[in-house]
């Protein structure tokens, strides 16, 4: 199978955040990084308006101020640009598992086996720009490759909302024309060594007979040099490593003996398990329950699951058929846990269940998890735990 991979970089992210939060302030010259006084700081990013007047990331405040004294300044808003992070995440999972979070703004996949699925290339870029427009209403762009280092200098080359696939085969054709400098890993002083050489362009790069290199550069740096140059790479997409398992739990302050007490606070800790497998959209296949009684005795107890989720009825549920188990020793409980395992990314967003139960269920948690992300988890919560003490609801 040939492998196709993507990369995608979203453009000025900070700063289009920004403007999608405020709509005042799109096409304006807007530099994120510290407040007009706050003279100190450096550029986190700025928009394509403030480029223009050669504002870039990691300037020093004072400079951008020079150089676009009308710039809008502003401090930066973290949790808004995490929560479009995630949501831009959850968006690329629905191509395929084989995601690679590379920073907070872009990221690699390994679409070789949706291809056939998608319908292609071009099929796959644009389903993700619109999806990411619709749910975010940010601007992104997309490169698709034979390999991960050809399709980072190509989502460089088409910024901004841009898309390029290079087709397998034309990489060093690609290459050929760009200067050195536009190939990751060639900083300033490897540039100022090439340009000694007479080396100016990747296709000069590439094409220099290896002793010549490898006399300045040695054997290992000098082959891997013009083997990037002609745009070969074989790394893989690195998934970020699947969590075997999930799980919240509770220490009281004085032993407990009320079951019907534990098992609402048994009740809260699934909502939490549960809630957390959506926002890693991930599905478990099996819940447990761990019990550590009085004498420090601890106890789990699993339960596999028919079908996998990330409902909350289902794996509330699911632990509350194991408590029996965990009464019968009859002990005062010290500690109190539920668990999910066996877990998968849910990135076809299976409907496997009985349709008419969950997809109420799934549209209204929907709603609930949108209000906790904004306002937190005990923002809201099902009657059954209201008498969980705030303090031990960690
Ligand atoms: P980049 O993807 O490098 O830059 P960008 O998204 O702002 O612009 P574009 O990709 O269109 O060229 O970085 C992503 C975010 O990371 C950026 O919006 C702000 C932050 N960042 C910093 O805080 N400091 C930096 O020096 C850089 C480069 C980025
Ligand atoms: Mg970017």
């Amino acid at each position: 199978m040939q492998r196709r991979i993507m990369h995608i970089d979203m453009d000025a992210f900070f700063a289009s955040v920004e403007e999608v939060h405020n709509p005042e302030l799109r096409g304006k010259p807007l530099i994120i990084g510290g407040d007009r006084h706050a003279k100190r700081g450096v550029v986190s990013t700025a928009s394509y308006a403030a480029r223009k007047f050669g504002v870039h990331s990691a300037m020093p405040l004072s400079e951008a101020i020079r150089r676009c004294p009308h710039g809008i300044f502003m401090r930066g808003n973290f949790a808004l640009y995490h929560e479009a992070s995630l949501t831009v995440r959850r968006v690329l999972e629905t191509i395929t598992p084989k995601v690679q979070v590379a920073s907070i703004d872009e990221a690699y996949l390994d679409i070789s086996g949706s291809l056939r699925l998608f319908g292609g290339d071009d099929a796959i870029a644009a389903r993700v720009k619109e999806q990411i427009r619709k749910e975010t209403g940010l601007p992104c762009t997309i490169a698709i490759a034979a390999n991960k280092l050809v399709a980072k200098v190509g989502s460089d080359y088409a910024k901004p909302d841009g898309y390029i696939a290079i087709p397998s085969g034309e990489e060093a054709a690609f290459f050929a024309p760009m200067p050195l400098r536009k190939l990751p890993g060639i900083g300033e002083r490897t540039c100022a060594a090439l340009q000694s050489l007479g080396l100016y362009t990747l296709g000069d790069l590439a094409s220099c007979p290896l002793p010549r290199l490898r006399v300045r550069f040695g054997e290992e740096a000098a082959l891997g040099l013009k083997l990037a140059a002609s745009g070969h790479s074989e790394s893989p997409v690195e998934t970020s490593r699947t969590p075997k398992s999930m799980s919240r739990e509770t220490t009281f302050q004085t032993d407990e003996r009320d079951w019907k007490r534990l098992e609402q606070v048994l009740h809260y800790l699934a909502e939490r398990c549960a809630y957390a497998l959506r926002e890693e959209n991930m599905l478990a296949r099996r819940v447990f329950l761990k019990v550590r009684y009085h004498d420090f005795d601890t106890h789990v107890y699993n339960l596999s699951l028919s079908e996998p989720t990330s409902v909350d009825n289902q794996i509330v549920g699911a632990l509350q058929t194991l408590l029996p188990k965990a009464q019968r020793r009859g002990a005062p409980v010290r500690l109190i846990g539920a668990g999910v395992a066996m877990l998968s990314p849910n990135f076809q967003q299976m409907r496997l269940f009985d349709p008419d139960n969950i997809d109420q269920w799934e549209r209204a948690l929907e709603g609930i998890d949108g209000l906790r992300r904004k306002w937190g988890f005990g923002c809201i919560q099902s009657a059954r735990c209201l008498g969980v003490d705030r303090h031990k609801k960690d």
